[in-house]
């Protein structure tokens, strides 16, 4: 007898895959292409359960795809720049260099003892001038394109990490990383110009339906914000000047009762000209430029503002409107100019209310008492001139057509997505690869003198200022167009670059003039499927669309989509708490493995959830994978005779054996279709363990070349999530196949009926007999053997038959008396 030892035959294994490149990418042109990708981790030293969930079901699928007929692209590498990496510089001297490839050493030992069947040979790491050389290189292509540019900008600022911060890591007014106030700050910035994709990127999610998840498409479509409506002018009483708003209810213009400005809106300066109260209005806007985004728009932030001394005209009745300004009305979204309308919007009720502004209902709420809240839904329209009595969904096109018959208005569409702010004041990401001359000014460094190196020694000390500022060796350079002294760019890209495209550099790295082999990304791309968090779900996402998008205007794809179908795993949480190191309730991955070994814990991981959500670790539930490995184990090594029998036929002839037959042929279309096409690992396992429990349960004597097919299945069907203990089983069933090559079973359909059927025989509505019947025997056979049988024969003794029923499949039932 032979004891499973996890240690020994994992250790095994590893090696000899590792000898025999078994992961390597396959190119047989007979089979089908499939792209597994699981998101790339960002190296912070070591794996976290949430990685071994992504990891296993990711190695699952492509184990899977591959046995069952595909070339399989499986990748893994490191996204590898970012913050953690240089703040750990500046603690403990320790170069990011350094720290990042003792990272990504140390979390690939980690992987590769999980036994994921990553080709290696493809790995990449963001921060390698190999790679980086090709993100400055798609910028500079965004830079030709004109999607990347250069503005001042009010940016977030994060003092303590001294970097700009895009909108998303202000989180409640602090940075996401290390909680401190976020302050506005104006800064020279580079953009990319992902609002000129904003129709595509919205679009083309109709090409996502069915393969993302739905809330994800939700989430990006709200992220991308499409709102219609119209933008209208009004001139301002007394000057030449006229003020644009952009509404989605040209429908209420008839109620208006002031017209509202961004603080930051360059109108305001020119409005509070020579106005006594200027210097107030002034203190006002300067008060409010503290404030973020959010806390600005957020519903329950209290709406503040200021007259601004200047009246603006109603277009259709002549009216003067004051114009004020507040804070929530924000700079960059619409034209930053907003018409109040108190009576059918919250904000502008609770402003005017605040303000004692006019509230003039436009849409009939119904009731002629004044109104204590806007009244925001349909109806029909009153104090609208010759709209009244018309229904607003109506008055909304005819109101906008009568603004543009008098070249006063326009419908037009407005996103909330703004352009994405690249820079970062940072070291550890890619340079820009730009620089700035005195007399040609922005000049792009030359692709053939890429990549533009981070230069080994800099100073991570100097508080406020990135270390490429301070370093003069790397600023001073000569200009490209002029030869003159010029100076670097000093900013660095947002590590979102990087994580853009890698997922093309996986499929090759060409002939070396390209990021990456166009050829291969169109033959792998896009991703079929694509595993990884719910917090990508909107920038990763996006971006990834975004450059796909735009390569592909360029020529170096033939698809615009990267990601056809996405799984997001929920999360590993302990007693309905996600784990998290400051919490404490940490299962690390190595003290698993280390007592029950990889194997065991991909099995309760698989099999504790459905992939998409929540886990939660148990240690019972540990304990009851390691148990069924255990059990798969000694099923095999008690029926080594037979299993090393290589002529020994299945003969299903029997009850029992038909029996075990359809258990096994139906499990391997359970499972093929739950791994294969649905995606549930949980009840694919749960079938194999079904399946092994028959077998356990088969009795002795019946048909022994049924039960080594039965035993054999079992353990080819667990091989994607169990692959250590299974290629054990297999060689020692005295197989000399590679399991992981191996074909996938296929399974007999005919083998899934039984066909033969057991009825029951009542007599008065008693059981009396159980009769076995080919499942085509007709009514009549079925009768007359059932009154033919001996148990029946007996009982009948001097009675008469009065009826027989047949209910087919089931039963026969005879009334005797
Ligand atoms: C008049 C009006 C009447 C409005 C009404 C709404 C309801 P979404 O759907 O988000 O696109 N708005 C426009 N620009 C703004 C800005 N820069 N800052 C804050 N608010 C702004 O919202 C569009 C509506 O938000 C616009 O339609 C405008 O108010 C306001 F019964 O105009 B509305
Ligand atoms: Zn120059």
């Amino acid at each position: 007898e032979h004891r499973y030892v996890p240690s020994d035959v994992e250790t095994k294994w590893q090696q000899k895959w590792e000898e025999s490149n078994a992961h390597d990418t396959t190119h047989d042109s007979t089979k089908p292409y499939y792209y597994c990708l699981e998101q790339f981790p960002y190296p912070s030293g070591r794996l976290h359960m949430g990685h071994v969930r992504v990891y296993s079901i990711g190695d699952v699928v492509a184990r899977f795809k591959k046995m069952h007929g595909h070339n399989v692209l499986h990748p893994m590498g490191w996204d590898a720049f970012g913050m953690p990496a240089e703040n750990f510089a500046i603690q403990h001297g320790v170069h990011p260099n350094v720290s990042t490839y003792d990272n990504i050493a140390f979390m690939r030992g980690q992987q590769k003892q999980l036994g994921l069947s990553y080709d290696w040979s493809r790995e990449l790491a963001t921060c390698s001038p190999d790679y980086y050389k090709w993100t400055q290189w798609i910028f500079q292509l965004f830079y030709e394109k004109g999607l990347a540019y250069k503005k001042k900008a009010a940016v977030n600022w994060c003092p303590e990490c001294s970097t700009v911060l895009a909108n998303e890591q202000v989180i409640d007014g602090a940075c996401w990383r290390c909680d401190s106030e976020v302050v506005k700050k104006d800064l020279e910035q580079w953009f990319f110009k992902i609002t000129e994709y904003a129709e595509r990127l919205l679009d083309d999610l109709e090409q996502l339906q069915g393969g993302w998840p739905e809330r994800v498409i939700t989430m990006q479509r709200n992220w991308i914000g499409k709102s219609t409506g119209a933008e209208i002018t009004y001139q301002i009483d007394g000057r030449d000047d006229t003020l644009t708003v952009f509404t989605t209810r040209p429908d209420t213009v008839y109620g208006v009762s002031y017209v509202v400005l961004a603080p930051e809106n360059e109108l305001v300066q020119k409005l509070i000209e020579g106005y006594e109260q200027g210097a107030e209005v002034q203190a006002f806007i300067n008060q409010v430029r503290k404030a973020s985004d959010i806390e600005r728009t957020s519903t329950d932030a209290e709406k503040v503002g200021i007259f601004t001394g200047a009246h603006a005209v109603h277009p259709l009745t002549g009216e003067k409107l004051p114009i004020w300004i507040a804070n929530y009305v924000l700079p960059d979204y619409g034209t930053g100019c907003v018409m109040g309308v108190p009576a059918h919007d919250e904000r502008d009720f609770e402003f005017a209310s605040k303000y004692s502004l006019p509230i003039i209902p436009v849409i009939d709420p119904g009731h002629q008492e004044a109104l204590t809240a806007a009244f925001t839904e349909d109806g029909v329209l009153i104090n609208s001139a010759e709209f009244n009595g018309m229904p607003n969904s109506e008055a909304l096109v005819k109101i906008t057509e009568l603004l543009e018959q008098k070249g006063i208005g326009k419908a037009t569409t407005s996103f909330r997505l703004r352009d994405w702010l690249i820079s970062r004041q940072r070291y550890w990401g890619a340079p820009i690869p730009m620089i700035n001359c005195p007399s040609c000014g922005t000049v792009a460094v030359p692709k053939d003198q890429l990549p533009v190196l981070l230069p080994e020694h800099v100073d991570f000390g100097v508080k406020g200022k990135s270390p490429l500022e301070t370093n003069d060796e790397f600023v001073h350079t000569t200009c490209p167009s002029c030869g003159g002294a010029a100076r670097r760019e000093t900013d660095t890209m947002d590590t979102f670059i990087d994580s853009s495209w890698y997922y093309l550099r996986y499929t090759g790295k060409g002939d070396g003039t390209l990021p990456f082999d166009t050829e291969a990304a169109n033959n792998w791309l896009p991703v079929d499927k694509y595993v990884g968090g719910i917090e990508h779900a909107i920038l990763h996402l996006l971006y990834s669309r975004f450059f796909t998008k735009v390569l592909h205007d360029a020529g170096l794809v033939n698809f615009v989509e990267p990601f056809e179908s996405l799984l997001t795993q929920g999360m590993v949480v302990l007693n309905g708490a996600k784990m998290s190191k400051s919490k404490g309730n940490v299962v690390s991955p190595e003290d698993i493995i280390n007592k029950y070994g990889a194997d065991t814990a991909r099995v309760f991981i698989l099999f504790a959830a459905p992939p998409d959500r929540d886990l939660e670790w148990s240690d019972q539930g540990v304990e009851g994978a390691h148990r069924f490995l255990n059990r798969v184990w000694r099923m095999v090594d008690n029926h080594i005779p037979i299993l090393r029998k290589k002529n020994l036929a299945a003969d299903a002839s029997g009850e029992a054996a038909k029996k075990l037959r359809m258990t096994t042929h139906a499990t391997i279309k359970k499972v093929t279709e739950d791994i294969g096409s649905r995606y549930q690992f949980n009840t694919a396992i749960s079938a194999i363990m079904e399946l092994v429990n028959a077998i356990y349960a088969y009795p002795e004597g019946a048909d022994a070349g049924t039960k080594a097919e039965a035993i054999r299945t079992a353990v080819i069907l667990l091989h994607p999530a169990a692959p250590h203990v299974t290629s054990e089983l297999w060689e020692m069933m005295g197989e000399t196949s590679k399991l992981y090559a191996l074909e996938w079973p296929s399974y007999d359909e005919s083998a899934l009926v039984l066909d033969e059927v057991e009825y029951v025989v009542q007599i008065n509505g008693k059981v009396r007999e159980r009769l076995v019947f080919p499942k085509d025997a007709t009514k009549e056979e079925i009768e007359s053997q059932a009154i033919a049988s001996d148990k029946v024969q007996d009982l009948l003794e001097g009675k008469s038959i009065k009826k027989v029923i047949v209910v087919p499949g089931k039963l026969v039932n005879l009334v005797i008396g």
